[in-house]
């Protein structure tokens, strides 16, 4: 291991020749960017071995934090900062008159996820090991991310694999010992023994290998390195019963190929279901397995480990679990379920109806037998148990439990066997709480809590944008960095002439850095004196992207038809991907290219008014989109959005929340107050009334804007197409409007006005920025990781 610069390149150098054998004047930037990143990993090994081994001696408790997605983004430049060693590695390679960006460019951003649920997964392995927790992920090693983006010539979106192990991947290791047999399909044979305990086994099962590649999650400044573990499907040494041999291998393959592209909605797939079965059973098997090694049996199980079920995906742990005490390590019913339940914990990312899941049972019957059968028994036990607590109200016990017409309602699964449940921001625990699991709070009164998300400060402040982190350190000196609470250090210098000042210069300088990238990736120039308002997120109906562009066209249209009106300089950035079989966010994305393409190129207006749709966001665009934007975008349907994230990380930037009260918003603004942000729109409460006489075409009727806008989309006007848009207008018109895209177009338009007056006195602007700093320490990550440790883990931290 090295330990200065001299020893770093001498061992780059070795290493490089080593593997390569050639100069290292002659090894590709991939190549180095691969050696570099062994190194590095090696580097962390000791810390890694030295973690387990004082987990084990400490006899801590562990936590597996149960995933579908982990969207780590690069781990180059994060793992050389929490180690401490980026400084010794960059200067040594520019001493060796090595580009360290090139290197670092070579990393694709593992495309593990879709959006906010893999992301928080992500921070949450980050401030975990920052805080000395033990906390390991456990996921899938898909082969292919989530789809890379392109907008072809008529501006829609193209889909491409996402290879983003093409290169190869310097930070696994494949850990083959610890390989796991995973069985679907095949017949439970019953048997009894002598004392008359049933016993099942599974006959002409389907085998497949689940082989672990391990990650090191590695902590900011601190010994302790986490896991993530990712299983890869393999075909089994078995052969394959009553199925076509090559059939089988191909089943194989498609367990691991690709993250589902959907993002708050459930496609009933089912290669879907095998690959939740395929991480859950995988895993708990390893969890048990290392459980084992130091401890002579399961009992004390809930005792040394909890799984957080990241959302419904993972939720057949449950029983899986009570499969493996039951069946392999002969636990009754009741003592099995006692440990699963002090085990398990829950978390819940959303409210919208079509993403919560539900699996035809029959799909489980046939799939897997086994925890088919164990589901109805939890399902049986349950009815019994509810309907003795509320016999007043037998339409709860069908409304609550888990099968329903032949259906396996996922949430409810999750609630009967976790010891805690959690919603993700402060309005959508209560909306949970009084809604959607309304009748199960009469059941369990103390079960369901809150845990706000958060962002890790590492990754979204301090290593995508120095320029700020060193204006901190120079105004509050360093306690913030490690510790979130200092953040409000700060406050006592946003009304300082000399700070306001310097928090606009490194606006500046970051908003000439995204014009850069702007015009690097798209051709299209930005003027990085106009206000940048972006909104980077999943295009979903939900998150109105469509309210956006249409404010743009109001604007666009009233400048055209008033030459008196005119705005300040506004530059819109979008950057969104769409689920490849959802037809309108396609239609959406179509329609924000065709405004750009149409009002990029007036010589009227585009001084003022420029709009550039930027592809494939991904984790690495964003940590220069967001300190580089001015205004952020959070202006999805009241109730709609559990919480958001890129509020978080916007804010933590210095951008300005333009928002409806949604999610985290509502913490933000009750944080930052109204003079620091621009509220509008519908409430949950005015949406939970308005829903029974809206009218959308008496807003279309009465609003002359909304008129002339929506006319736009039937007449050709953007491409030439009448039909192309009719979509997105018969949504609103013909099928009134989902989500309140015209109840709440008035205020948004004023919205809109309010923050381009601010935007305009620079220093009472930049004493906003500097407010929203100050007050984002409450949405680091390490905050919310506290919390679970405290109230739902139990979870001590690791002493080195
Ligand atoms: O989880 C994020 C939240 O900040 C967002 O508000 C929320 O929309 C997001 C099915 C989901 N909820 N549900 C999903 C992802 C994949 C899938 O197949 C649903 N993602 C969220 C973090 O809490």
């Amino acid at each position: 291991m090295f330990r200065n610069k001299r020893e770093f390149k001498a061992e780059f150098h070795r290493r490089l020749v080593e593997a390569y054998g050639c100069e290292m004047e002659q090894t590709s930037p991939a190549e180095k960017y691969l050696t570099l990143g062994t190194m590095v990993r090696d580097y962390a090994s000791n810390y890694w071995k030295d973690t387990k081994n004082e987990t084990a001696s400490q006899d801590l408790k562990q936590v597996y934090y149960f995933s579908m997605e982990f969207l780590l983004g690069r781990m180059l430049t994060s793992n050389l900062k929490n180690l401490g060693i980026y400084d010794i590695v960059t200067e040594g390679l520019q001493e060796l008159g090595i580009s360290y960006q090139e290197i670092a460019d070579q990393e694709n951003d593992p495309g593990l996820g879709n959006g906010g649920l893999g992301r928080l997964a992500a921070c949450f392995m980050d401030s975990a090991a920052s805080e000395n927790y033990v906390v390991n992920g456990n996921c899938i090693r898909y082969r292919a991310g989530l789809f890379r983006q392109f907008i072809n010539k008529y501006g829609e979106q193209v889909e491409m694999p996402d290879m983003w192990m093409r290169i190869g991947n310097p930070w696994e290791i494949r850990k083959l010992k610890h390989a796991v047999d995973v069985k679907f399909y095949g017949q439970i044979e019953v048997s009894y023994d002598e004392n008359g305990d049933m016993h099942f086994r599974h006959r002409h099962a389907s085998h497949v290998l689940a082989v672990p590649y391990d990650m090191p999650m590695i902590g900011a400044h601190t010994k302790t390195v986490n896991t993530l573990r990712l299983w890869s499907a393999e075909p089994a040494d078995v052969a394959p019963r009553d199925r076509d041999y090559r059939q089988y291998l191909s089943d194989v393959e498609a367990i691991c190929l690709n993250v589902y592209p959907d993002d708050s909605t459930e496609e009933g797939k089912y290669l879907r279901l095998k690959q939740e079965y395929f991480f859950v059973c995988a895993g708990v098997h390893s969890i048990v397995e290392t459980h084992l090694k130091n401890h002579p049996s399961l009992d004390n199980l809930g005792e040394k480990v909890a799984i957080q079920l990241n959302d419904t995906h993972p939720v057949l742990v449950i029983p899986e679990l009570m499969r493996v005490l039951m069946d392999e390590y002969g636990y009754a019913w009741d003592k099995a379920w006692q440990i699963v339940k002090e085990t398990v914990s829950y978390t819940n990312h959303t409210v919208m109806a079509e993403a919560l899941e539900k699996w035809p049972m029959q799909y489980i019957e046939n799939l897997l037998p086994r925890i088919a059968m164990i589901i109805s028994e939890i399902d049986r036990r349950y009815c019994a148990w509810a309907w003795q607590q509320c016999p007043d109200d037998p339409d709860l016990v069908s409304r609550t439990r888990p099968l329903r017409d032949g259906t396996l309602h996922m949430a409810a699964l999750a609630l009967i066997g976790s010891h805690a449940v959690n919603g993700v921001a402060g309005i959508h625990t209560e909306i949970l709480k009084n809604d959607l699991f309304r009748d199960q709070v009469r059941l369990y009164p103390h079960l369901i809590q809150n845990k706000t998300n958060g962002v890790t400060p590492r990754r979204w402040l301090m290593y995508c944008n120095p320029e700020l982190r060193k204006l901190l350190d120079d105004t509050i000196g360093t306690a913030w960095e490690k510790d979130y609470h200092h953040f409000e250090d700060l406050l006592k210098h946003v009304d300082d002439p000399s700070v306001q000042e310097a928090f606009l210069d490194v606006k500046q300088v970051r908003k000439e850095k995204l014009a850069a990238y702007v015009r690097d990736l798209t051709g299209e120039i930005i003027d990085p004196s106009s206000m940048i308002d972006t909104q980077a997120k999943r295009l979903h109906a939900y998150k109105r992207q469509l309210l956006n562009i249409m404010q743009v066209i109001y604007l666009y249209q009233r400048m055209k038809r008033d030459p008196s009106f005119r705005i300040a300089p506004h530059t819109y950035l979008f950057a969104a991907k769409a689920a490849s079989s959802y037809t309108f966010a396609k239609s959406v994305i179509k329609l924000i290219n065709c405004v750009a393409a149409k009002i990029n190129n007036d010589p009227d207006t585009r001084d003022v008014l420029k709009v550039v749709f930027l592809p494939n966001y991904c984790v690495t665009m964003a940590e220069t989109l967001v300190p580089g934007s001015d205004v952020s975008e959070q202006i999805s349907t009241a109730g709609k959005e559990a919480s958001g994230t890129g509020n978080m990380k916007f804010m933590m930037n210095g951008a300005i929340t333009l928002g409806t009260l949604d999610g985290a918003n509502v913490e933000i603004d009750s944080l930052v107050g109204r003079d620091n942000d621009v509220i509008f729109g519908h409430t949950v409460e005015e949406l939970n009334t308005l829903q029974y006489h809206y009218n959308a075409y008496d807003y279309y009727q009465q609003d002359g804007r909304i008129h002339d806008v929506l006319d736009t989309l039937i007449n050709g006007f953007w491409n030439g197409s009448a039909d192309e848009f009719r979509m997105i207008y018969d949504e609103l018109i013909t099928r009134n409007d989902t989500y309140f895209v015209l109840a709440d177009f008035d205020a948004y338009v004023k919205a809109q006005e309010e923050i381009a007056r601010r935007y305009a006195s620079r220093n009472t602007w930049a004493r906003s920025c500097l407010v929203n700093i100050a007050r984002s320490g409450y949405f680091s990550s390490d905050r919310t990781i506290e919390e679970y440790a405290h109230d739902i883990w139990d979870l001590q931290k690791l002493h080195f």
